[in-house]
């Protein structure tokens, strides 16, 4: 062989290994059971201002506006940030399969009473992702006294 082809195999090797560690690290980040979700903060007025709260919801199967209200809801969810900025929440401890999520931003407008009027946003767009099935560890089999 030579020095050339020594040096091209070489790096085809490295590059593999790369992309196995890669992979390992990605199917990792899917078996530990949590989520994390990422979205731009809404305003209270459409694209101004600050919305009071979020209602987050996680579901197995698809979320659409008709059955948002009876998928799980994530409970205490951080206050919303001024409109454009970054948000994250991590939803833990999910089980193994398909997972939907979707949320909605209610403003801080209340009735005549100054209760809270509710005036919720539409749906946002669904979020899926999948988790793996988490393995116990194998069961021990020559547990022994001296
Ligand atoms: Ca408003």
């Amino acid at each position: 062989m030579t020095l050339k082809t020594v040096d091209k195999l070489f790096r085809v090797f490295a590059v593999v290994v790369v992309l196995i560690v890669c992979v390992g690290l990605y199917a990792l980040s899917q078996m530990s059971g949590d989520v994390v979700l990422t979205w731009t903060a809404t305003g209270d007025d459409d694209t101004v201002g600050t919305a009071a709260a979020y209602d987050l919801r996680e579901s197995s199967i698809p979320i659409d506006s008709s059955n948002f209200e009876q998928c799980r809801r994530i409970l205490n969810m951080p206050v919303p940030k001024a409109f454009g900025s970054k948000e994250s929440y991590t939803v833990t401890g999910l089980s193994a399969g398909w997972h939907w999520f979707a949320i909605k931003a209610r403003d801080n407008a209340v009735d005549s009473l100054g209760n809270p009027a509710y005036n919720w946003s539409k749906m946002s767009n669904v979020a899926r992702k999948w988790i793996f099935k988490r393995s116990a560890p194998r069961a021990i089999d020559d547990l022994d006294t001296e």
